[in-house]
C-alpha cells in the first residue's frame, strides 16, 4: 500500500490507508488510546486499543488504519485534518525513541535556551521551532524573487579569503595549509568584484564575525543575503533596498499568515513610501521624543533604534525606517564619503521593528581612492590584490546593501533571542555543544 500524507487524509474517507510519521502526543483512557501522528505535512489523530499503548513520543510509526469521520462534537477545527481520525488496522515501529529528556507535547516548548540548543536535533522538531524556519525559507524565497526582480543574478562565493572583508578584529584566522586566511565576514569582496562581470548580482552566503561578546542580536556565524548593482546613484539604492525589503515581508505576509497568526504577530506594516532620516535627524527626533542627547554620538544605540523604529510606527504607520549618512569613519574602508560633507557617507541602515536588519553603501568605485581608504585603515593592499584588480580595470558607480536572514526572522517572528532564529547558531560559548563542555571533554 502507498503512504499517504497526512494533510490528504481527509479526501479519503471510509478507506484503508497507510500512514508514517512521529508520535506526538499519547492521551491514554485505558481501553481506548489516541495518538497524535505527525508528518511533514500536518497532524492526525489517531484512535486504537492497546496496540498504541506502548507507544512513546517521537516513536517512528507506520500505521495502516480506516478513516472515519470524528463526531460533530469532536471535531477539531484547529487542525487540517480535525474532521477525521484513523482507526488503528495494523502498527509497525520503524524506531525507537529513548525517553525525551523534556516535555515535547504542550503548545508551546517550555524549555531554557540552553537546554533548547543543548537539544538541538531534538527541539527543532516542535512544531512552534519548526515553523520558525519555515518562515525563515519564506524570508529566502520573498528576497531571491525580489532580487531577481531586478534582474540580479545569483552567485556563490567563496567563505574562506586571502583578507579580512570588514577590517576590524573580529576574524576568524584559518591555518590555509600553513598560511594565513580568514573566514569571510561578509560576501562583500566578492560581490563587488562580480559587478563587472554580471553588474547586478545576488549573494547568499554565510558570514563569520569572532564576535566579542554575547548578545541577543549577534552570531558568530549567519546567514548574509546580499545584492550588489553596477550603474546606480544613492537614490537608486536606497529605492532598491526598500523595495527588496518591502516585497520579502510582503511574500510572508502572504505565504506564513498561518504561522504569523499561531505567534499572534501583529500585522506587519508595510508603507508605500519607507522613512528616511539621516542618522543626525534620527537623533534629533529622539532627542525630541526622549529628552536623551544622543546628537554627537557616532553611531545609532540599541534604544536609538527601539526610539525610531516607534517613531515610523507612531508617524508613519510603518515598521521600516531607512537611516542614512553615519558617520564615513564608522563605516567599513570601501564605503564612499559623501562629497558634500565628507565627514558623513553615502551608507544606510534599514531598520525594522527596533532593530537594523539590513546596511549598505554606495562604493568608492575609483581604484586610486580606494587604494588610499585601504591605507588609512591601516590595511595593506597587497591583501587585497584580487578584489583591486575589479577596480584597476573598470569599475562602474556602483553599491549594494546586504540583509541579515536570521535578524528578520527574529523581528518578524518577534523573538526575544536571534539564537532562536539560526538553525545551529554559534557563538562565543557554542558551536553545537557548549565549548566549556568540549574542552572538558577533550580533557578526559
Ligand atoms: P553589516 O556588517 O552591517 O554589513 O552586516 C549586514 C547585515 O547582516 C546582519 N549581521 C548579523 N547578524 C547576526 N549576527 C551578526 N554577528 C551579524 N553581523 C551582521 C545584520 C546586518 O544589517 N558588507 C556589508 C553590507 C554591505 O555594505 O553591502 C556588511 O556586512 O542584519
Amino acid at each position: 500500500m502507498q503512504r499517504t500524507i497526512v494533510k490528504e487524509i481527509p479526501e479519503h474517507k471510509g478507506e484503508i490507508i497507510k500512514v508514517c510519521g512521529f508520535v506526538n502526543i499519547k492521551r491514554d483512557h485505558g481501553k481506548l488510546v489516541f495518538i497524535d501522528l505527525i508528518d511533514r505535512s500536518g497532524v492526525v489523530q489517531i484512535v486504537g486499543g492497546e496496540k498504541l499503548s506502548s507507544l512513546k513520543p517521537q516513536d517512528v510509526i507506520e500505521v495502516t488504519g480506516k478513516v472515519q469521520e470524528r463526531p460533530v462534537n469532536m471535531v477539531n477545527k484547529k487542525i487540517l485534518t480535525g474532521s477525521v481520525e484513523l482507526s488503528i488496522e495494523t502498527i509497525e515501529i520503524l524506531s525507537k525513541a529513548e525517553e525525551i529528556p523534556f516535555d515535547m507535547t504542550q503548545e508551546i516548548l517550555n524549555v531554557e535556551l540552553p537546554t533548547l540548543l543543548d537539544f538541538r536535533a531534538l527541539t527543532l522538531r516542535h512544531s512552534k521551532v519548526k515553523s520558525i524556519f519555515k518562515v525563515q525559507a519564506a524570508v529566502m524565497q520573498g528576497f531571491r524573487n525580489a532580487a531577481q526582480a531586478l534582474d540580479c543574478v545569483e552567485l556563490f562565493v567563496p567563505t574562506i579569503s586571502a583578507s579580512a572583508t570588514e577590517g576590524g578584529a573580529e576574524v576568524f584566522k584559518v591555518d590555509y595549509y600553513g598560511h594565513n586566511a580568514y573566514m569571510v565576514q561578509s560576501p562583500q569582496l566578492y560581490k563587488q568584484m562580480l559587478v563587472p562581470v554580471f553588474e547586478r548580482v545576488f549573494v547568499i552566503s554565510h558570514a563569520y564575525r569572532a564576535e566579542p561578546s554575547v548578545t541577543t542580536r549577534h552570531l558568530s556565524e549567519s546567514v548574509q543575503m546580499d545584492c550588489e548593482f553596477g550603474f546606480v546613484n544613492f537614490d537608486d539604492l536606497l529605492d532598491y533596498l526598500e523595495l527588496v525589503g518591502k516585497e520579502t515581508l510582503k511574500y510572508v505576509g502572504k505565504t506564513c499568515s498561518d504561522i504569523l497568526s499561531d505567534f499572534n504577530i501583529p500585522e506587519i506594516k508595510i508603507p508605500e513610501n519607507v522613512p528616511r532620516l539621516t542618522m543626525r535627524e534620527a537623533q534629533r527626533i529622539i532627542l525630541e521624543r526622549t529628552g536623551i542627547d544622543h546628537t554627537k554620538e557616532k553611531d545609532l544605540e540599541p534604544e536609538d533604534e527601539r526610539e525610531i523604529c516607534k517613531w515610523a510606527l507612531e508617524t508613519h504607520n510603518s515598521d521600516l525606517v531607512t537611516i542614512t549618512h553615519y558617520p564615513t569613519k564608522k563605516r567599513a574602508f570601501y564605503t564612499l564619503a559623501d562629497p558634500k560633507d565628507p565627514e558623513f557617507s553615502l551608507s544606510y541602515d534599514l531598520l525594522f521593528r527596533g532593530i537594523e536588519i539590513l546596511s549598505g553603501s554606495q562604493r568608492i568605485s575609483n581604484y586610486k581612492d580606494l587604494v588610499s581608504a585601504i591605507k588609512e585603515r591601516d590595511l595593506d593592499p597587497k591583501n587585497f590584490e584580487m578584489y583591486l584588480q575589479a577596480f584597476k580595470y573598470g569599475m562602474p558607480l556602483e553599491g549594494g546593501f546586504s540583509f541579515g536572514l536570521e535578524r528578520i526572522t527574529m523581528q518578524i517572528l518577534q523573538l526575544k533571542n536571534i539564537r532562536e532564529a539560526s538553525l545551529f547558531p554559534r557563538d562565543m560559548e557554542r558551536v553545537d555543544q557548549r565549548l566549556s563542555v568540549l574542552k572538558s571533554n577533550n580533557k578526559k
